[in-house]
Formats: C-alpha cells, sequence, structure tokens
C-alpha cells in the first residue's frame, strides 16, 4: 500500500477521553472511531490487524478439529426462555422487538442458539465429538463501557461449543482448547495465562480465564511467576490423543495461577515468597464445562450405545478477538508508539522515502516495494511529499516492526537503513539483502 493512497487519519493530539494506552494509541494510529458508548467503527489499519488476528484464531481452531458456523447477531428470546437464562441475563442483554411485536435479543453468547441447531440435525452418539465455532459481533449492555475496544458493547468474539457424550469426552475437549488457546495467544506474541476462575452466568464449575498481564487490566491476578516462563513453542500436539494433552494442560496449570474471585490466600502462601505474585490482567479467554446445563432443558441427546437417548455434556469457549488488541499494544508499546509483533502486525514492513521527488530515490523505494510485494509481503510505503521526521513519527505511531529507509546519501554508497521497531537497531545493507531479511523473517510467522 502506499500512504498517499491509504486512509490513515493520525490524529496529532492525545484524545482526551482515552484513558489508558492502548484506547490512545488505537485513537492515535487512525484504527477506530467510536460511534456511540462502547461501538466502534473500525478504521483500514484496525481492521487489518482485527482480520490477522482472526486468521491466527481459525486457524488454531482448525489445527485442533473445530469446525467453523456462523451464526447470526439476532436472535428470538424463545430460545433462551427455552434454558431460562432469558430472565436472568438481566439488564446486559439488548433486548429488541420487531415489528409483529415478537421478542427479539442481539446476542451476548450463543449457547442456546448452538445447542438448537445441534439437537436439530444430531441423534447418534457416532456423530460425536463434535466442536463447532464462529467469530461473531456480540453485544453486552455493559453497565461501564470502557478503555476503547477493551470493554466495548459491541464486540467480536470467537465462541465454540463442545459436544460430547461422556464428562470424560468433554473434559478432553476443555483440555484441547486449552492448548489450542496458549499457541492462539503465543502466536500474537503474547503470554497469556491460564488461571482457576468463576464461571457467571455461562455457568458450570469448571473454568479458565486466560490472562495477560498488564497494569491497566481489570482483573485482579495471584500467580507463582514461574508459570510466566512456560511457552508452548513450536511443538506438535496431538489433539486426538488425550494423555498428550492432558499433559500439556497440567504443565500450564500445575503453578498456582487465581483471578480474585477463586483466590485462595493460605495456597497462596505456600508459594515461594520470591516468586509470588498479586498483580493485574486482561481478560483474553475463557472456557467452561458445564455439562447438561443447556441441553438437557433444551433436548439436546443423542442415542448411545447402549441404545438409550441421554443429553450431551457441553462446553463453551470464548476468545475476546477485539479485546485483544487493546490487550496486545497495553504488552508492546513505548512512548512514540504501538509495537506489533510480527504475527498481527496490519503491514510487514515500513518503507520511508526521505527524498520524495529525487529521482534515484523514488526508483529504489518502488523497486523494494515491488520486490517484497514479489514475495508476497505487505509492505506500506510512505511516498507522501513530508519531511522524515514526520514520516518516522508516524512509523512510530503505527507500530510496524520494520522499517526500511531510503535517502540519496545511502544510496549513494549501495545501502539501505532497516530498522528493528523493538529494539530501534539499525543497519545499514543493500536493498537487496534487506528485502531477503524481511522474508526471512516473516517466514517463521506465515
Ligand atoms: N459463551 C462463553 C464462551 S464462548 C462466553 O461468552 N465467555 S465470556 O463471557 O468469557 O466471553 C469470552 C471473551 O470475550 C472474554 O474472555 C473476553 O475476552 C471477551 N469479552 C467479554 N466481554 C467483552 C466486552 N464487553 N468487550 C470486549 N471483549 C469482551
Amino acid at each position: 500500500m502506499r500512504l498517499s493512497r491509504y486512509f490513515l487519519p493520525v490524529l496529532k493530539e492525545n484524545p482526551a477521553e482515552a484513558q489508558i494506552v492502548s484506547h490512545r494509541y488505537m485513537l492515535r494510529a487512525g484504527m477506530i472511531k467510536q460511534q456511540a458508548a462502547g461501538i466502534y467503527s473500525w478504521l483500514p489499519l484496525g481492521l487489518k490487524v482485527l482480520r490477522r488476528i482472526e486468521q491466527i484464531v481459525h486457524e488454531e481452531q482448525q489445527r485442533a478439529g473445530h469446525i467453523p458456523v456462523l451464526m447470526p447477531t439476532m436472535q428470538p428470546a424463545d430460545l433462551w426462555r427455552e434454558s431460562g437464562r432469558y430472565d436472568d441475563y438481566g439488564a446486559e442483554m439488548l433486548r429488541i422487538k420487531d415489528r409483529h411485536e415478537r421478542d427479539m435479543l442481539f446476542g451476548p453468547t450463543n449457547e442456546e442458539m448452538i445447542t438448537d441447531i445441534f439437537r436439530a440435525h444430531v441423534n447418534s452418539y457416532k456423530d460425536l465429538p463434535l466442536t463447532l465455532y464462529q467469530i461473531q459481533w456480540k453485544f453486552r449492555d455493559e453497565v461501564r463501557p470502557r478503555f476503547g475496544v477493551m470493554r466495548g458493547r459491541e464486540f467480536l468474539m470467537k465462541d465454540g461449543y463442545n459436544f460430547d457424550l461422556t464428562k470424560d469426552d468433554a473434559l478432553h475437549a476443555y483440555n484441547r482448547h486449552m492448548v489450542s488457546y496458549l499457541r492462539t495467544y503465543e502466536r500474537m506474541g503474547l503470554t497469556a495465562i491460564p488461571m482457576r476462575a468463576a464461571s457467571g452466568p455461562i455457568g458450570g464449575d469448571n473454568t479458565h480465564e486466560f490472562l495477560v498481564l498488564a497494569s491497566t487490566g481489570e482483573s485482579e491476578v495471584f500467580y507463582d511467576d514461574r508459570v510466566t516462563a512456560l511457552k508452548l513453542g513450536n511443538r506438535e500436539v496431538d489433539f486426538d490423543n488425550r494423555d498428550e494433552v492432558l499433559g500439556v494442560c497440567n504443565e500450564f496449570t500445575s503453578l498456582y495461577a487465581r483471578t480474585d474471585e477463586t483466590h485462595d490466600a493460605a495456597l497462596f502462601e505456600q508459594i515461594p515468597e520470591a516468586h509470588r505474585r498479586n498483580a493485574r490482567g486482561i481478560e483474553v479467554g475463557q472456557i467452561f464445562y458445564f455439562g447438561t446445563k443447556y441441553s438437557e432443558p433444551m433436548g439436546a441427546t443423542v442415542v448411545g450405545p447402549d441404545g438409550v437417548r441421554v443429553p450431551v455434556h457441553m462446553g463453551s469457549h470464548g476468545i475476546g478477538v477485539s479485546r485483544l488488541l487493546g490487550a496486545i499494544i497495553e504488552a508492546s508499546h513505548d512512548d512514540k508508539g504501538i509495537i506489533w509483533p510480527e504475527g498481527v502486525t496490519p503491514f510487514d514492513v515500513g518503507i520511508v522515502n526521505l527524498k520524495q521527488g529525487d529521482g534515484a530515490t523514488d526508483a529504489a523505494c518502488e523497486d523494494i516495494y515491488k520486490a517484497l510485494k514479489a514475495k508476497g509481503l505487505d509492505p506500506l510505503y510512505d511516498d507522501r511529499d513530508e519531511r522524515a521526521g514526520a514520516k518516522f513519527a508516524s512509523m512510530d505511531l503505527i507500530g510496524l516492526p520494520w522499517r526500511i529507509t531510503v535517502g540519496p546519501r545511502g544510496l549513494a554508497n549501495g545501502v539501505v537503513e532497516l530498522t528493528s521497531r523493538r529494539s530501534g537497531e539499525s543497519e545499514e545493507l543493500s536493498a537487496e539483502a534487506a528485502v531477503d531479511r524481511i522474508v526471512h523473517i516473516y517466514a517463521a510467522h506465515r
């Protein structure tokens, strides 16, 4: 993309309404625009990151054997009357009447609707296990929408639902989700710690939240700091192998890590003092096992191996897709702007032309731009007629992990400059070598 033709409405001033750094930078970098409290338009740069996050979520869900579907945002109230949640859910649910005075709602989550799909089409234990998921907009009329996309009213969630014959099978699905989530967050450059949590209106008593440590997080957390060193990395996990999946879960949940809702002071005291931490975190996902809470009242049953009909065991599993943009920025920024991890960056590399209009410099930039595109990369070329300082400031603010700077002086010596946004370190090398380096860096992330 050429910046002169893009839509990147960068703000010079700090917006007064933004209290935390991620909200401030998302507004300043022209990623989102607020339309009403907790409701945002996604501008091109923000949308690009949102799509990258969605892509990683899709890939990791499908790696674990889960199948994508798409349900509507609008739901009939009657489904929720069947589960008993229509009255229970309270003022967070946006209730709407259609022209026929029928009660509808904008879905805050989809346990009822997915159970309705299941009962209409699945009859036998032979069709299990089954996990369906979607990435779809949700609406929760939060009392205090704040911090931009972090606590929105309309927000994008990945919500997945497993259907299994037995509790053991459903717990394997729970574990499978835990492992797939670990990898999902790591690919986004995040350390998200699974913590024992409370279940709230979703139900069940087996639940973990995934938390990204950040001083601006809304959750209070207690943990053994050795848990932050655990990494899944590129391990190949066989998601059908129960022992292997359970082994990974045990590895990541053996050390103490809990939210304030389940915190146990006596257990916490047993951690060696040097490793005890009380901090704040951002909840970027939650997994639940709730057994037959929905399948029983809604009649989602299968015929088991012995010919007897039984309600299926279920769980649901959510990732806060739009919230993740805020969480990633909270975890990765400096005083100049965002620092995107390679896995989610909106553009792979920025090209800064130091002397727009100079024949040789323009030609060198064009060559680099085209060479990167030919390799399947997505560069952002700042071809505006602006001062170098202004170009650097925009690049630093929008946070592309790599920058190639091209100017007449370097070109006279046959070099351009390659700069890491994270370390700030620069290196001079030929244009071809810079392109090769970028290709090599991203090969590890795609
Ligand atoms: N049905 C289950 C799992 S599919 C469910 O709704 N779980 S949840 O309530 O925990 O939400 C899943 C994730 O959505 C949360 O972990 C959080 O990351 C994100 N989320 C929840 N509320 C909001 C909100 N108001 N704004 C942005 N993200 C949110």
